[in-house]
């Protein structure tokens, strides 16, 4: 018996960019793939490119792209043989994981019983702890009170980070930086905590001061084998909402990526881990890492890791749901050159990010060597209020950083957008910033380095970002051919500080 269940069609559970990215895959698999959508997405790319789409009810995610029952009804009707639910919705629902299984489809992600382990923050801890991979000073389970929840602070010492056991993504956390502030900063955590998550516990950890984000790709088959697929740095973000990635850190030594990828699998293996996942560490300025939280889904930014290693993750895990092992060991993985993305959202950076939300009147994306993106949406499409407001990821890949940020540079200044606000000049900002390009650069990037008027017309700091704009683009661009310009009432497509000014007046 070969124990291999071969997937024949694959109902994708999600809309936009992942699920025309999962549809590619199916399609270069032959396998065939079937969309679902709601009343907003009926003229989706999605739903176009899909072998078969099937409506699933209105707009509002909760009566579509979250109705389990619908969705498991349609698998049922059109004879699925797998779901493959993306990231976000239902991703990391176990309930959905375990109706999938009784249903006899199989979820192409992991056991309903590694994302609830994961998906509590206190059991993911106490599993951590377990599995010896490092966490910052903390409980391992629920706070108990005031009196507990001063012991432990000061057995750690103060500043401490309460967190809540059903967080995640940062909701519902709260710095103290002494005593005094404890107990009102505990209540307020379980108060929000309770009415976010229906879940009033907390817990508390050490305080790591402007940490780096740095996750480690894993990929597990059903047999026991795991490997990591090296780092992502994802220290760029804005109220816990990444921006900016790239594949590797820049920082991190060799020893310090191997015994994060080490730590990253015992984590995995922890919890019975199937698929692909990421494990999410906190590194400090002494290069020590702490483990954060696990990710039991594939992940926004897995195009930086699939660059660098020349693998389709999406491909890994239809093979592995198909209970295939893994088709080569940790000796046989390795890393080439170096990969960003930017993922372009419809918000408006000027006034605080605000979604954007409207009809793409033009969407002429950049191309050209070492460019890949991902999109959900073609020119005409309208970007709906009801999702979130990701246009699509623009990734560069580079020989060298330097190269992969001059290629990152042309590219935004390539694309252009009309119709909706962007965050193309916010991401081009981050590309040409002193504390991007040189790697020193902590979460709080953005709260340190952006005000929105960086980003208007007449500041004079532009100048100087300019400077070292065309410095990185002729230095690390390696131009094959002369830029073409498209036409003579605008600027050349490749970098100029014109074009930026021309699409700020314009947006
Ligand atoms: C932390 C931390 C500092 N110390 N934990 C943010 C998301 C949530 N998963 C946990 N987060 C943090 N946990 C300790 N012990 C700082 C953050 C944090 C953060 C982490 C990664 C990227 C951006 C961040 C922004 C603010 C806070």
């Amino acid at each position: 018996m070969s124990g291999i269940r071969p997937i024949k069609k694959v109902l994708v559970a999600n809309r936009g960019e992942i699920a025309v990215r999962i549809m590619r895959t199916c399609r270069d698999m032959g396998i065939r793939s079937v969309a679902v959508y709601s009343e907003a997405d009926e003229k989706a790319l999605h739903v176009r490119l899909a072998d078969e789409a099937w409506p699933i009810g209105p707009a509002p995610s909760s009566q579509s792209y979250l109705a389990a029952d619908t969705i498991l009804a349609v698998a049922a009707s059109c004879g699925a043989d797998a779901i493959h639910p993306g990231y976000g919705f239902l991703s990391e629902s176990p309930e959905f994981a375990e109706a999938c299984r009784q249903q006899g489809i199989q979820f192409i992600g992991p056991p309903a019983s590694a994302i609830r382990d994961m998906g509590d923050k206190t059991a993911a801890r106490a599993l951590m702890q377990e599995a010896a991979v490092p966490m910052a000073p903390g409980t391992t389970g629920a706070i108990n009170g005031q009196e507990d929840a001063l012991r432990v602070a000061e057995e750690i010492g103060f500043p401490v980070l309460i967190k809540a056991a059903a967080g995640g993504g940062g909701k519902g956390m709260r710095i103290v930086r002494s005593a005094e502030a404890l107990s009102d900063a505990l209540s307020t955590a379980s108060r929000e905590a309770s009415s976010a998550f229906g879940d009033g516990r907390v817990f508390i950890e050490k305080y790591i001061d402007e940490p780096r984000h740095i996750e480690i790709q894993i990929m597990a088959d059903a047999h026991g084998n795991i490997v990591h697929l090296y780092e992502r740095e994802c220290s760029i973000q804005r109220r816990h909402q990444k921006v900016i990635e790239e594949a590797p850190s820049s920082i991190l030594t060799p020893e310090v990526r191997s015994l994060m990828g080490e730590a990253a699998i015992r984590a995995a293996r922890s919890c019975g881990y199937v698929g692909a996942g990421t494990v999410e560490f906190l590194l400090d300025s002494d290069m020590q890492f702490y483990f954060m939280e696990m990710n039991t889904r594939l992940q926004v930014e897995h195009p930086v890791t699939e660059w660098i290693t020349g693998l389709d993750l999406v491909e890994l895990q239809i093979r592995i749901a198909e209970g295939h092992t893994l088709p080569f060991t940790q000796d046989q993985v390795s890393a080439t050159g170096h990969a960003i993305e930017c993922r372009i959202y419809a918000e408006d950076p000027t006034s605080g990010f605000l979604p954007g939300p409207g009809t793409l009147l033009v969407h002429d994306p950049p191309s050209g060597p070492g460019i890949r993106l991902d999109s959900g949406v073609e020119e005409g499409a309208e970007i709906p209020v009801h999702y979130d407001p990701m246009i699509s990821k623009l990734i560069a890949w580079g020989t060298t950083r330097e190269q992969a940020i001059a290629r990152m540079v042309g590219a935004l200044g390539e694309y252009d957008i009309a119709g909706v606000p962007t965050t193309i000049g916010f991401c081009r900002y981050v590309m040409l910033h002193d504390a991007f390009v040189s790697g020193g650069f902590s979460t709080h990037f953005v709260d340190d380095h952006f005000m929105p008027d960086v980003l208007t017309v007449s500041n004079p700091s532009l100048g100087e970002d300019m400077a070292i704009a065309a410095a990185l683009y002729v230095d690390g661009h390696h131009r094959t051919a002369p830029q073409q310009g498209p036409g003579p009432s605008t600027p050349s497509a490749g970098y100029s500080p014109w074009h930026l000014r021309r699409r700020q007046r314009e947006a």
